[in-house]
């Protein structure tokens, strides 16, 4: 039962189908000749997938017992070069770039040709996982990504544990070294392949330099040997000062990234890490940042620490993603009015812009502050025109329930995705800008934190998941739906009853307004304890605290005035089209009003309500549709296999029963604070 959730999409479950099976292919070939490698993890996949979804059985043929001769009803699959070279002439197909591929079943052979090996694979995917969902009609086409970029960043440290991980200890690390047995990595590089993700960082930003030991190396390579098969190419997390941390490759007394002592030191260290692990992804960074270490520690830009990096990359065709997240978490001061942690991302990059390495890539997290259920764009995604950037997503639900609370996730990816930031006055939606399109930039993408652990569902909750084949899927294409991606995701994951598509697609996309509703709103940002735990409500936390996540909440009035007429200024980093729309309440949406506006709890809303009266309604609803979320799973009762109906029919008990506890302390609170009674008298002691 443990393969249920290990296998989470990848189930290829028997579909019924007379049609089909008249013409089922007989055999598979397997054009590229590379062991092992991502058209071999092809074949396998294929021959696998059709067995479960079709119990059909295919022999595969590898390129040295391959006659070239009759290819009827055969599944071709491999590159477009090995195509060419295997039959003369390359085949007449739209231009695919990098992890492109060509889907062709329309032919007396099906066609599954990739630019590289990698794309190969994953048009092997897409045909398997468009069976698995009991369609087999006819498809010629080619898919291209949006941009090459598209990484997870997992935050594992080096002794097991995984910072803001749900889903059990870490599948790579432990005791300080890596994981003897890399069964999970290798079945988590088969779900990572089968969404078209490239890379992964596979430890957390709050980095340790013991991750360079030679023994370590070496567990890295062993890691990377896991992944390349699925084209999951192996980065990792840094430590700024680790010149300073006594490895073997010789103490330095400073970590100045302009001194030339530390540039030889990453040189080397970089040099050896290519060794072992040829194709490494690369390197990603935080810097000054929640205590870690940086380059500002030497009076030394931003800019200037990344392309230490970067540099000692460059030759080995390996990315520095540079993360925007850099804010003074000790020295912010709420009753100053104009300070602002929101502001910090473009402080800290003014005037860098151009100044970093063509290999860097500036990692940008979707909004100002950190993961809320509700931000604006990082305005940062406009201010860099001469810099590459990708967006940060987080799948790990940290904020947002920490898999405790369904919570689907791509529809609130794509208000920022889809954010026009009208930069020069031209249409420049983000996804427009970190895909490199907008600005001509050659790199760009997406990372998304995910945080899977040894727990048989990954992410410590099977319902979640939708949020990691989301992201895959949004990266590979950032136009997509996300709620035609969720039902792709529930045909694969509980088969295709009408009835289970319906209820999980109705409690999927009612999720995240829902969480809105019972946990802050109007862009008041996520009212959870924002101390320690991230998790439960926790209102009076937000306020007088160094982490800058205010809401100056007081008697009267709430919100952060982030105007440039009369508050931090923060609505001036927009180009002016959206600064102007910022700055003034009549224009401000009512999601974003207190994230924007310092007002009246009595302040009228677009919508006619009052601010109170919209916090006490939407915690009744928004706690109303989670109690509905355990009704329509009840339904399900029979149509979902036991194990996982109960398994999730716990859960979604739980997040019922938290969201009135989520309602009560949040309504109860602003109703004490401001005194004003809930029209609907169903707020405080009556
Ligand atoms: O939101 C904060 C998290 C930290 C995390 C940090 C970051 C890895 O609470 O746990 O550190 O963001 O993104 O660097």
């Amino acid at each position: 039962a443990a393969e249920t959730g290990i296998n989470a999409w990848l189930r290829y479950a028997p579909v019924s189908t007379p049609k089909f099976s008249q013409s089922l292919p007989s055999n598979i070939i397997a054009l590229n000749a590379t062991a092992n490698g991502p058209v071999h993890i092809a074949a396998v996949e294929l021959q696998k997938g059709l067995a479960g979804i079709l119990d059909h059985n295919l022999t595969v043929i590898y390129p040295v017992s391959y006659q070239p001769g009759n290819t009827t009803s055969s599944i071709l699959v491999g590159t477009v070069a090995e195509y060419a070279n295997t039959f003369g002439g390359a085949p007449h197909i739209p231009r695919l770039v990098d992890d492109g591929f060509w889907l062709n079943t329309t032919g007396s052979a099906i066609q599954i040709l990739g630019h590289n090996e990698r794309g190969a694979l994953y048009g092997a995917f897409q045909y398997l996982l468009m069976l698995a969902q009991g369609n087999f009609s006819n498809v010629a086409y080619a898919s291209n990504p949006d941009a090459p970029i598209r990484w997870v960043n997992q935050w594992d440290n080096l002794d097991g544990s995984i910072e803001r991980g749900y889903g059990g200890r870490s599948i790579f690390f432990t005791n300080g070294t890596v994981v003897n047995n890399l069964n999970r990595v290798s079945e988590y590089g088969r779900l990572l392949a089968s969404i078209g993700i490239n890379g992964i960082i596979v430890n957390n930003v709050n980095a340790n330099a013991s991750l360079l030991s030679p023994e370590n190396v070496e567990g890295l390579g062993r890691i990377a040997d896991t992944f390349r098969p699925y084209g999951v190419q192996v980065g990792i997390a840094l430590n700024f000062a680790s010149p300073t941390a006594n490895l073997t490759y010789g103490n330095l007394s400073t970590f100045d990234p302009l001194d030339p002592d530390v540039i030889t030191w990453w040189t080397n260290v970089t040099d050896t890490l290519y060794e072992r692990v040829p194709d490494m992804a690369g390197y990603l960074v935080k810097a000054n940042s929640e205590g870690q270490p940086g380059p500002i520690t030497y009076n030394r830009t931003l800019a200037q620490g990344a392309n230490l990096f970067a540099n000692a990359l460059q030759p080995h065709g390996g990315i520095l993603m540079f993360r925007a997240f850099v804010y003074d978490s000790v020295n912010l001061n709420e009753s100053v009015w104009i300070e602002d942690r929101a502001n910090a991302a473009v402080d800290f990059f003014t005037g860098l812009d151009g100044k970093f390495a063509e290999n860097a890539v500036v990692q940008i997290k979707y909004g100002p502050i950190d993961f809320q259920v509700r931000e604006p764009a990082s305005p940062l995604f406009a201010y860099l025109r001469n810099t590459s950037t990708a967006i940060e997503l987080e799948v790990t639900q940290e904020y947002l329930g920490q898999q405790c609370h369904l919570v689907y996730l791509p529809p609130l990816w794509k208000t920022v995705l889809d954010f026009d930031m009208r930069a020069n006055h031209t249409k420049s939606l983000v996804r427009d800008i970190v895909a490199g399109r907008r600005f001509n930039r050659p790199l760009g993408g997406a990372a998304a934190v995910v945080n899977v652990g040894t727990n048989d569902t990954w992410l410590g909750s099977h319902l979640s998941m939708s949020n990691l084949y989301g992201y895959g899927r949004l990266a590979w294409d950032f136009a997509s739906d996300p709620e035609d991606i969720l039902q792709d995701w529930i045909r694969l994951t509980f088969g295709s009853d009408p009835a289970v598509l319906a209820a999980i697609t109705n409690m999927s996309m009612s999720s995240w307004p829902a969480y809105e509703n019972y946990t802050g709103n109007l862009g008041i940002q996520t009212l959870t304890d924002i101390l320690y735990t991230h998790f439960g409500p926790n209102p009076q936390s937000q306020d007088n605290n160094p982490w800058g996540q205010w809401t100056r909440a007081d008697h009267k009035t709430i919100g952060m005035d982030r105007t440039v007429s009369n508050g931090t200024g923060f609505a001036g980093q927009y180009p002016v089209e959206v600064a102007a729309m910022y700055e003034n309440i009549s224009t401000t949406p009512d999601n974003l009003l207190l994230w924007f506006h310092h007002v009246n709890y009595t302040q009228q809303l677009h919508s006619g309500e009052t601010v109170i009266q919209h916090f006490y309604n939407a915690h009744y609803a928004g706690a109303d549709t989670a109690q509905t979320f355990v009704t329509q799973w009840e339904g399900l009762e029979g149509k979902v296999d036991e194990e996982r109906y109960n398994e999730t029919l716990f859960r979604l008990t739980y997040q019922a029963g938290h969201s009135i506890v989520w309602r009560d302390a949040i309504t109860n609170f602003y109703h004490n604070i401001s005194g004003i009674a809930d029209s609907q008298n169903r707020v405080g002691n009556h």
